[in-house]
């Protein structure tokens, strides 16, 4: 299988699969989308996502969108290591922490929801980091509390990898360039520095693609 990953470095749901592709140790070919150019709304790569937003990820020519589903495609076609757990409830839970961070938390504090606010809503900067800051805090305020309860020293959900951590170093990411305070979330920092220490985060990092300025 060929597989060719629109990506772009700071893009916190292409680091994701980014992530999902090191673990499973499956090669790729990044294929890099500037978003400060805004190449991700011409309509030759609005021909492979409709919705104009990174990644894509292309299987042998066949354009799959959305990092949950491509991560779980990724999951069913390449199952070791696994993302998931085999327990039913066990595995309803890791979704749940994914979700919170790609449903709850992510959509808020998007580009194209920050350029909305300033150019059409006309928020000043202060406005701006003031919502980032209350939907992140908000949703990793609950993170905290969950991975306290099923979490372990070093993962988010028990004491192997899941999509939860995939889902989790993006977002702190996110937050760190947003200067957005972490205080108060010692289990989601002392995870993050745990997973980072792995090289399929660390070649996963913005920081570290060919793409990033
Ligand atoms: N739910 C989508 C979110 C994708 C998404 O929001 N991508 C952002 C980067 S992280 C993007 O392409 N933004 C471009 C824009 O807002 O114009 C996923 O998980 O793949």
């Amino acid at each position: 299988m060929l597989y060719t990953l629109y990506t772009s470095f700071r893009s916190s749901s292409s680091y994701r699969v980014r992530i999902a592709l090191n673990i499973k140790e499956i090669p790729y070919e990044p294929v890099f989308v500037s978003l400060v150019e805004g190449e991700q709304s011409r309509a030759s790569y609005l021909s492979k996502n409709p919705q104009g937003l990174v990644p894509t990820l292309e299987v042998d020519g066949v354009a799959l969108t959305q990092s949950a589903a491509i991560i779980e495609y990724l999951e069913q076609n390449h199952p070791t290591p696994p993302l998931l757990p085999d327990d039913a409830v066990a595995r309803a839970r890791v979704r749940a922490l994914v979700n919170l961070v790609a449903c709850d938390i992510q959509p808020l504090n998007n580009l194209q929801v920050l350029k909305y606010l300033k150019k059409d809503l006309g928020l000043g900067q202060d406005q701006i980091d003031a919502w980032y800051d209350h939907w992140i805090l908000r949703g990793f305020t609950a993170l905290e509390h969950l991975v306290e309860i099923y979490g372990s020293e070093r993962h988010c959900f028990g004491d192997s990898l899941t999509m939860a951590d995939v889902y989790l170093v993006p977002q702190l990411w996110n937050a760190r360039r947003f200067k957005t305070s972490l205080v108060g979330l010692p289990n989601l920092v002392r995870i993050d520095a745990a997973l980072n220490e792995m090289d399929a985060f660390r070649n996963a990092a913005p920081e570290n693609q060919q793409d990033a300025l």
